[in-house]
């Protein structure tokens, strides 16, 4: 094409981009731009019929005529009878006809798309159990719409995978958010219960959408005053928002609150008081908030107070609140992120250690919320060996939707292939086969309550999540806990579609930049198995060299063990031996060294910086090509983005531009900081590929960053 066809053709492309700041995410419900798809769309969906009164169902019919009058360009009339239905909205036991299949296998949640004739007129019947079920239906039928598929002949029955599918907040009631990079906290506690914010019907709408099911309002490091009655209060505004949305709010409830808020002298979780205490606070709650989802609980982790400060188990501690629960079908969502002050083990190794001897100890509402990996949400962990570990207590997994080690708020990282990554490791706990999937959607041991929590990347930033293809990952989380077996090539191309633009160049172009956009911010902070690598406090920038903190496992070097004769973690048998907690099979390919994926390699083994890769560069070489080409594939995402220009609207374009400048100097701050404070170990030349660092190491080793957002130093 030459120069001016190639003006026109942008010229044309930019009529129909406007700005866009990205409140809308990916129910933007653009006009659909090929006129002949449209009209086909909109022959086809002239009406919605909905007559049963109830505020999901209208919470449906409204999300379908405002979608369908934008993406369409017509008028969408809503009927409550059924003369000349396009779509039926209705549950099984209400639909306008006999309706003989058995609904059982749909349960609460899943939902029956079907083409029907009806009154001589061919229709499109959205049903399911319930009224939740028809709104996940809709939502299902305008994917279809908005990713441009055909909606003639549908017959689409989905049922969710896991039951309990939440986002956990680490907001808090400051409106500070832990580890959050989007702003402040969304609640905006202080202003609530009067104020009610037209984001919280938003963000209800966007969860949803994606079949998201409950929120975890408030920060795992808890602050007993929520629970108090001024703040249930504000909590119960909150649930009325997101109720029509099938959102069932949760709290964080800290330990010790018979004692903070409850003026009791002790938060044993034995003694009688105690658990009369939590039996009348649940039950105030109840009444405020009856649909209340349950509590999350970190306990003894972290300075946050538990039931090892009364010499009682973790069981114990959890069981109780259990028991406050159980009569109003709550639930416990009991953290294994635990890991001893004492500090007598490998870190990776001590959660394990805790809980397994627990497995079978637990009441049947606790649930076992553990992090995806052993040590803490790093870019690549192995994944954490206490899955598949208990066959009878119910774990479920906890993803970070946020990216606290992965760029924050500030880099592009989508996190699907990591999700993905770690759902299909095969754990072999019942032989070989044995995902971590079929471990959290109950399959693997029938477990009867499954769970799956993201820490939310939400804050009061205009399009929720800073960066704007961050987005992304909130929505990946949700399709992934609705139906793991997506991929994330699929979820990316219908959040691109959705979002951002049909045009295959910028599908393409994006779902390049999107899928490796993961093993890139791999490569230039933590490649080959290295983990725990950031620097103090902020977690963003590069720290190798952090030693002589409160705890060893809190610094750097305990994780690198960097010497003239190597570089790792050396975790066989000759070291901590953490490999054995996993079943033989994974452990034997962790523990050889030649068997070890080299992902892992620094994680599981202590190697000489002369050993061999499977490129043929020795581990050095390997190190410095990783950081290295790190940063060069940032500089191909700038190169890729830069061609979208005209293609996309200005707003979102110049905005990911700008940030994608600030991430390419991280990475090459990440690339040069490590690889010459790791060279003072290696003793070796950097390789001739190699570009030369602009800066001595001591001075990125005083480079500060202050005030970053997420972090409270
Ligand atoms: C770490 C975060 C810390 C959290 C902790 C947790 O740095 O802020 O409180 O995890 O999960 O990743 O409890």
């Amino acid at each position: 094409m030459n120069k001016m066809a190639l003006s026109i053709l942008l010229c044309v492309v930019a009529l129909f981009v406007h700005a866009e700041d990205g409140y809308d995410a990916w129910l933007r419900y653009q006009p659909i731009a090929d006129e002949q798809l449209r009209t086909e769309y909109a022959q086809y969906i002239q009406s919605i019929v909905v007559f049963q009164e109830h505020p999901t169902l209208d919470a449906a019919s409204a999300e379908l005529q405002d979608a369908l009058n934008e993406m369409l360009q017509t008028e969408i009339l809503i009927y409550n009878d059924v003369q000349k239905p396009s779509v039926i909205l209705a549950t099984v036991d209400k639909v306008p006809f006999t309706y003989s299949e058995s609904t059982e296998h749909l349960g609460d949640e899943g939902f029956h798309i079907f083409e029907k004739k009806y009154n001589s007129h061919s229709c499109i019947v959205v049903t399911g159990n319930t009224e939740i079920a028809v709104l996940y239906g809709s939502f299902h039928l305008l994917r279809l719409i908005q990713t441009q598929q055909s909606i003639t002949k549908l017959a689409i029955t989905e049922v969710p995978t896991i039951d309990v599918r939440v986002l956990n907040h680490w907001d808090n009631l400051d409106g500070s958010v832990e580890r959050g990079y989007a702003g402040q906290s969304i609640w905006r506690w202080f202003e609530l219960p009067q104020v009610v914010s037209p984001r919280y019907r938003d963000y209800a709408r966007y969860n949803s959408s994606v079949g998201i099911n409950g929120t975890v309002l408030t920060n795992v490091n808890a602050n007993a005053d929520v629970l108090t009655t001024e703040y249930l209060d504000k909590v119960r505004v909150i649930a009325d928002e997101l109720r029509p949305y099938g959102i069932k709010v949760y709290l964080t409830a800290r330990f010790n609150a018979p004692i903070e808020i409850g003026g009791l002298g002790t938060a044993d979780p034995l003694d009688a008081s105690v658990q009369e205490w939590w039996n009348k606070k649940v039950a105030e709650i109840y009444t405020n908030i009856p649909d209340f989802g349950g509590f999350l609980v970190k306990a003894n982790s972290e300075g946050q107070p538990g039931p090892n400060d009364y010499g009682r188990s973790h069981a114990e501690g959890a069981n109780m609140l259990a028991r406050a629960l159980q009569i109003y079908n709550g639930i416990v969502m009991w953290r294994a992120f635990v890991y001893s002050n004492k500090e007598p083990e490998d870190r990776a190794k001590q959660a394990y250690n805790e809980f397994k001897p627990l497995d079978g100890e637990f009441e049947k509402n606790v649930l076992i919320q553990t992090k995806n990996g052993p040590i803490d949400f790093q870019p690549r962990e192995p994944f954490h060996p206490l899955f598949g570990a208990m066959e009878h207590t119910p774990l479920m997994m906890e993803f970070q939707i946020t990216q606290e080690y992965l760029g924050q708020g500030f880099h592009v990282c989508y996190l699907a292939p990591l999700y993905k990554e770690c759902l299909s490791a095969d754990t072999y706990a019942r032989g070989e086969g044995s995902t971590l999937a079929e471990v959290i959607d109950g399959s693997l041991y029938d477990t009867q309550l499954t769970g799956i929590a993201g820490v939310s990347n939400v804050g009061n930033d205009r399009n929720w999540t800073r960066h704007p293809l961050a987005q992304a990952n909130w929505y990946a989380f949700g399709r992934l806990a609705w139906n793991h077996e997506l991929t994330s090539k699929q979820i990316a191309e219908e959040w691109i579609c959705m979002t951002f633009s049909h045009n295959k160049k910028v599908v393409n172009t994006m779902l390049d930049i999107m899928l490796q956009s993961r093993e890139t911010e791999v490569m230039y902070t933590s490649p080959l198995g290295l983990h725990h690598q950031m620097a103090w406090h902020h977690h963003y920038g590069p720290g190798p060299w952090v030693d002589n903190k409160p705890r060893a496992d809190w610094t750097s070097i305990y994780y690198h063990n960097a010497d003239s004769t190597g570089i790792g973690f050396d975790r066989t048998k000759t070291g901590s031996n953490a490999v054995a907690q996993y079943y033989p099979e994974v452990q034997e390919r962790f523990a050889s060294l030649e068997n070890c994926p080299e992902d892992y390699l620094l994680w599981f083994h202590h190697v000489p910086w002369e050993y061999t890769m499977n490129s043929g560069r020795t581990v050095w070489n390997e190190l410095c090509y990783m950081y290295h080409t790190g940063v060069q594939r940032v500089e191909q995402m700038q190169t890729q983005w830069d061609s979208l220009e005209g293609y996309i609207d200005e707003q979102r374009f110049s905005h990911v531009q700008s940030l994608l400048k600030i991430q390419h100097n991280t990475a090459c701050l990440w690339r040069d900081a490590s690889v010459l404070y790791f060279q003072t170990f290696s003793h070796k030349p950097l390789p001739k590929w190699f570009p030369n660092p602009t800066q001595t190491l001591k001075e990125y080793k005083q480079i500060e960053y202050k005030y970053l957002p997420g972090s409270q130093f």
